[in-house]
């Protein structure tokens, strides 16, 4: 049997495990993840009405854990459900919810190993893989500064760790080093440029974890995987309706979403872009997303967090774009890929946007001082 029969015959195992009324007319793969095998299940109602539900496939090479995964996913998700209806919103829409399997767990073990689970559709939303307009990105921002903001006092000792070290730039270093050492697929000779620029920059891979490690700036909840398509936009207000994919939810800086984000969203092109011409940093976009950010945090930030944001955004684009160098040389065993060279192409991105970010330094650096010391509101 292929893997691909595998696959549609275990995603019919898994969906026979859910207790969920009316007819399935549609199952059909859905979104752009790089991680999870991610799909749209319709659901027809007597009354001709329509309930949909995403079923996802957790990719268990890389959550290595994926039961506690789980854990983490319901314990935060049920906690944000309690802050949403005390602010007034609606917890349906605006957080995810682990929909249950017949025997009430929080997700399905199929008879090949893989790990299933479902979540309720989020109805009327749009998912955007680019930045349409600034207020858009300003609205990203401050959603996911209220994520931080709303997790702030989620008890951080009983989340597990669902992927070590991930965004520890000096260990995603190593990995990287290593990956060029071993050369395993022969590929190195086909990214010299690229490899030297990610080497060359190795002095900087400690700024973060240094501080963190100083205690000069603090541990906090964070989502650690803050790009554009992890959010939900309503689709009549435009705005930040919810934050998805918390796979990642872990203690982290403030800095790896706030980086993050600007890595996927004031880039000027795509992430997989293959035209280096369309790749740059853009500085409204930038500041549009800081100020939201900030807002969203609710004055939560320190003064060395916002002063050290230029250098979170650089991290997390150059510490991306390490990755998917990494993955290319080691074969493409991480990030899915739609075509040959694909994380060489999303590596060159990361890595023209980081050197357009040490062009812009002064004007990032002046955008930020801006927001520093702003009483608290
Ligand atoms: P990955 O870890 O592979 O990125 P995600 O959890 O981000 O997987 O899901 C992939 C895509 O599926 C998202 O970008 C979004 O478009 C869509 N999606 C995920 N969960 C929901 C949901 N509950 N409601 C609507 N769309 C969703
Ligand atoms: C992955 O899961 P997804 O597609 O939202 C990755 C992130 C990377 C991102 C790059 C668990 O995010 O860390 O920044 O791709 N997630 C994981 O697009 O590794
Ligand atoms: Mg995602």
């Amino acid at each position: 049997m292929s893997t691909e029969n595998q696959t549609c015959a275990n995603i019919d195992e898994a969906i026979a495990q859910f207790a969920l009324a009316g007819t399935l007319t549609e199952k059909s793969p859905y979104g752009n993840g790089h991680i999870n095998d991610t799909f749209l299940l319709i659901y027809e109602l007597p009354e001709g009405e329509k309930k949909q539900y995403i079923l996802q496939r957790m990719n268990h090479t890389i959550f290595k854990n994926p039961v506690q995964l789980m854990e983490n996913v319901v314990n935060v998700t049920e906690y944000l459900r309690k802050g949403i209806l005390a602010a007034g919103g609606n917890p349906d829409r605006e957080t995810l919810n682990v929909v249950k399997t017949k025997d009430g767990g929080i997700y399905y073990e199929d008879s090949a190993h893989n790990y299933w689970r479902m979540f309720l559709f989020i109805e009327n939303t749009v998912c955007l893989e680019m930045v349409e307009n600034a207020k858009d990105f300003y609205d990203s921002a401050a959603a996911f500064g209220n994520f931080q903001r709303m997790l702030a006092n989620y008890p951080a000792q009983t989340l597990h760790e669902t992927i070590p070290n991930f965004h520890n730039t000096p260990s995603r270093f190593l990995d990287f080093k290593r990956a060029v050492e071993k050369d395993v697929m022969g590929r190195a000779k086909l990214a010299e440029k690229e490899i030297a620029f990610a080497l060359s920059r190795e002095g900087e891979a400690s700024a973060l974890t240094e501080l963190l490690e100083k205690g000069e700036l603090p541990l906090r909840v964070t989502h650690n995987d803050t790009k554009l398509n992890n959010i939900l936009f309503d689709a009549d207000t435009k705005k930040a309706l919810c934050v998805i994919d918390l796979d990642t939810v872990m203690p982290g800086l403030s800095l790896y979403d706030y980086g993050d984000s600007i890595r996927f969203g004031a880039s000027t092109g795509a992430e997989d872009e293959k035209d280096l011409s369309k790749i740059s940093l853009d500085l409204s976009l930038f500041e549009a997303f800081t100020k939201g950010f900030i807002e969203g945090c609710g004055g939560s930030l320190t003064d060395k967090e916002i002063e050290m944001l230029p250098m979170g955004a650089k991290l997390m684009t150059y510490e991306c774009g390490i990755r998917f160098l990494a993955d290319f040389l080691e074969g493409d065993v991480y990030f899915k890929i739609h075509r040959e060279g694909h994380n060489l192409d999303r590596a060159r991105t990361q890595f023209k946007l980081v050197a357009d970010m040490e062009a812009k330094w002064k004007e990032m650096a002046a955008i930020v001082e801006k927001y520093v010391s702003i009483p608290n509101n």
